[in-house]
């Protein structure tokens, strides 16, 4: 496990969250994470797209909490060691934002 890999960012993020922001990403209120919704053609669609980023979450150990119905997915991401968010959070943003247009 890389503990380094999940410390928070505190220099970065001032940059990379404008960045995720352009991508839609907006930060939780109350809470230090980002989030972002999804619209798919039906169901299939929004599955297959879940599939891809399961697939991913399972490879870096980094998961998300969403929430799906039928052709809706609600993504929320953040880091649980360190309370906040980190560069695994933006990794997996930037993976799922390209997963959503396959
Ligand atoms: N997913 C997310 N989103 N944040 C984490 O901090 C996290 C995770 N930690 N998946 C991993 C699993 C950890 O709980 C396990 C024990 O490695």
């Amino acid at each position: 496990r890389q503990t380094s890999f999940r410390t928070c960012f505190e220099e970065e993020r001032a940059h990379l969250l404008p960045l995720l922001r352009n991508a839609q990403w907006v930060e939780t209120v109350g809470r230090d994470a980002i989030y972002k919704e999804f619209i798919f053609k039906d169901f299939n669609q929004a599955f297959g797209f879940m599939s891809r980023v399961a697939l991913q979450a399972e490879k870096m150990d980094h998961h998300p909490e969403w929430f799906n119905v039928y052709n809706k997915v609600q993504i929320t991401l953040s880091t649980h060691d360190c309370g906040g968010l980190s560069q695994r959070d933006i990794t997996l943003a930037t993976f799922i934002d390209q997963a959503s247009l396959m």
